[in-house]
């Protein structure tokens, strides 16, 4: 703020010496010398007792006006001066402004989110919905609705962490309950995806994570069979890998599919047999089934006239197989010297 247009008035003349002191402390000496009683406003102030009543208010506001403008520039300059001598200082005490700035250090994806992306992009394009759901889970819809009663062996498998001691609240142990979440809110037919993370209270080694990622597919439909699920678990495989991967399924049981499948991936790495693999060329990758009646009821379908597939890919484990990762604790350990490396 100035408050005065006569460039020789006292005011112009010091704001001009603030503007152009020369360094940090050539500013200090002039805060001394223009700020102090000898400088414009305190020169005015010292004349007030002198001057008639009727002009001593407004000598008093115009003091205060130009002591306002002073400490304005005043601190627009230190400003100024401070950044030249920190860019000094890094620059070792040879600062030139006309040299390009230092290239700014750039973020990458984190290597689970490269893959969901991939996937996503993968199964929009076959007209997938992508969803998502809550990982804090009633235990309805993470055990009860999937077929799971209480009691059930297979609450065993996957260890849970309970949020509450009557044990309806939980941890999500699967991106399952999505499923259930998914009937409820789309009627079908319709194809889904959920990529999430899930919690299990279990020992933590090289291949298991209490904190990982898992991707649920899910496909309702008018005669969906488990030729569509193979046809859609080679597709996933081909966009994730690059190439047609030969596959085989075993039986697996999970309740809440019928029949269900683990499905093995002939192993990408090899031909004879290497470290990835166990040396037996094939990989365990994707839980998978048809989905069971009793589930399709629980999320208000007819099982009479709808049949559906689900799967579960362990995503975790798939980004360590794309990236050679050796153990799965790397993913959220927040570690930069891990995630620079992608
Ligand atoms: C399930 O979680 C089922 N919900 C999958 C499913 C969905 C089956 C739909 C049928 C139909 P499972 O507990 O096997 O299944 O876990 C699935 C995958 O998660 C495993 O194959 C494995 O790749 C991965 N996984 C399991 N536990 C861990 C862990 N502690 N750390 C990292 N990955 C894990």
């Amino acid at each position: 703020m100035t408050t005065s247009t006569d460039p020789n008035s006292p005011l112009s003349l010091a704001l001009a010496q603030l503007r152009g002191a020369a360094d940090l402390e050539a500013l200090k000496a002039l805060e001394r010398d223009l700020l102090g009683k000898s400088g414009p406003a305190g020169q005015i102030l010292a004349s007030i007792p002198t001057l008639p009543p009727e002009e001593r208010k407004s000598a008093g506001a115009r003091a205060n006006e130009i002591k306002r403008a002073l400490e304005e520039a005043l601190s627009a300059r230190k400003r100024e001066l401070e950044d030249v001598a920190l860019a000094a200082e890094r620059t070792g005490g040879d600062f030139d402004a006309t040299l390009p700035p230092a290239p700014l250090e750039r973020g990458g994806l984190h290597p689970v989110t490269r893959v969901v992306r991939d996937l996503e992009d993968l199964f929009t394009s076959m007209g997938y919905t992508i969803l998502d759901g809550p990982e804090v889970e009633l235990d309805w819809y993470n055990f009860e609705a999937l077929n799971i009663p209480k009691d059930h062996p297979a609450r065993d498998a996957q260890d849970t962490f309970y949020c509450d001691p009557e044990g309806r609240v939980v941890l999500r142990t699967h991106t399952s309950p999505v499923q259930i979440r998914a009937m409820e809110r789309m009627k079908p037919p319709f194809r889904a995806i959920v990529p999430g993370k899930v919690f299990r209270n279990e020992a933590v080694d090289a291949s298991h994570e209490h904190t990982f990622h898992q991707m649920e597919g899910l496909v309702v439909g008018k005669d969906v069979s488990v030729g569509h699920l193979i046809g859609a678990m080679k597709t996933l495989l081909r966009g994730v890998f690059g190439k047609d991967i030969e596959i085989r399924l075993r039986p697996g049981y999970f309740p809440f599919v019928e029949p269900g499948f683990e499905l093995d991936a002939r192993c990408p790495f090899c031909s004879t047999g290497c470290r990835v693999c166990k040396q037996s060329t094939w990989i365990e990758l994707l839980p998978c089934g048809m989905v069971h009646p009793n589930v399709l009821k629980s999320g208000g379908i007819d099982p009479e006239q709808w049949t559906g597939f689900a799967f579960g890919l362990g995503l975790s484990r798939l980004v360590m197989l794309r990236y050679g990762i050796d153990d799965v604790r790397h993913l959220l350990s927040g570690d930069l010297r891990f995630l620079e490396q992608f």
